[in-house]
């Protein structure tokens, strides 16, 4: 998903998770292929993650990265997790996830997976359970069954091999690549789901985003679904939230925030179109996610989300805010009528998305 310059905006340190980058590197290898295990046979296994990082679950917000180090992150920051639908190689390879490329050794064997972060494995580990648990969220919403599927196959995942404070989707080869600047970007959940949020919107709409404000909506949704699948993971694992649900990537955003709490971006900010606009898509996409997150005030999680997602089946590449916010109430009300499409619009109203 190759977009025009003005919207290749992912170098900024301060941009830690961006839809975009450079064009990855041709002929994807996987580790697994050659490594010739034998197959362990498993589909789960047990391991240990962030849920979905050690600031949101401690709210301590004076951790830091300290050279990744393992002594900067209490144990209590890591939960008991299982992976699942794993294919049975002994790898991180599975029916929605396959981590085909690293820094370190693959990840193999039956588990216990108990890394800690200063382990290459404990990166892998990440990417691979919280991409198969945010497409699980998905079905679990209806995506697959009741109403269409949405990026349900294995998504390839790069770990580590990106050296910046950056990680990216690529829809040209489904790829999603996680880098190793600041705190390493694998290490926070809400970073791994907000880049699967847009290979999702790449698999219900080829090529979304290809302007400024589909773009803002692409970041608007990373950051919605980070932010859902974040709070369903965590209570269903017994994890504490302890900072802001709107507060995004409160362990990334470490490394280049300095006020607290810590986040890189906000859903609850009072931006408002069209004045608050200025012409970034990450910034910009602080007035859409607003209106998705007061869509999820009024609504509960689940009607929310099965609403929000299942609207975008609508949009087109360069879909604008007016016609989105239009696709996203006429979804409302096509799934449970006017009663449900009013708060719909009504947030996108408050926005100035509407009229
Ligand atoms: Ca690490
Ligand atoms: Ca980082
Ligand atoms: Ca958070
Ligand atoms: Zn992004």
């Amino acid at each position: 998903m190759k977009r025009t310059g003005m919207l290749v905006l992912c170098t900024a340190v301060l941009i830690s998770a961006c839809a975009q980058g450079p064009a990855p590197v041709a002929g994807l290898l996987s580790a697994q292929g050659g490594a010739g295990k034998p197959p362990t046979g498993g589909s789960t296994a047990a391991a240990r993650a962030f849920l979905p990082n050690p600031v949101q679950t401690s709210g301590d917000e004076s951790l830091t990265d300290a050279k990744d180090s393992a002594s900067a992150v209490p144990g209590s920051a890591y939960y008991p997790v299982t992976l699942s639908h794993l294919d049975g190689s002994g790898y991180l390879s599975g029916d929605y996830a396959k981590v085909i490329s690293e820094t370190g050794t693959p990840v193999y064997g039956s588990g216990p997976f108990n890394f800690t972060r200063d382990q290459d494995g404990f990166e892998q580990i990440m990417a691979y359970f919280w991409v198969t648990e945010a497409q699980k969220y998905l079905q679990a919403l209806g995506f697959g069954s009741e109403l269409p599927g949405v990026n349900n196959r294995p998504q390839q995942i790069r770990v580590g091999q990106y050296g910046q404070d950056n990680s990216f989707q690529t829809d040209k080869q489904d790829l999603l690549r996680f880098g190793k600047g600041g705190v390493d970007d694998a290490e926070d959940g809400e970073v791994i789901v907000h880049e699967y949020g847009h290979a999702v919107q790449a698999a219900q709409v080829p090529g979304f985003g290809s302007n400024l404000e589909a773009g803002s909506i692409g970041e608007a949704f990373g950051d919605y679904l980070a932010l859902t699948v974040a709070d369903a993971v965590a209570r269903a694992n017994g994890a504490p939230i302890r900072t802001p649900l709107p507060c995004l990537m409160d362990w990334d955003s470490t490394s280049y925030t300095t006020s607290v709490p810590h986040c890189i971006r906000r859903t609850d900010t009072t931006k408002h179109y069209p004045e608050s606009v200025v012409g970034e898509v990450h910034a910009d996409g602080e007035i859409w996610s607003r209106a998705l997150w007061d869509i999820r005030q009024a609504l509960g999680a689940r009607t929310a989300d099965r609403i929000i997602v299942n609207a975008q089946f609508r949009f087109t590449p360069d879909v604008s805010f007016t016609a989105a916010a239009q696709a996203t109430v006429d979804t409302a009300l096509a799934m449970y009528g006017a009663a449900t499409a009013g708060p719909v619009r009504t947030a996108f109203v408050n926005r100035g998305f509407l009229k």
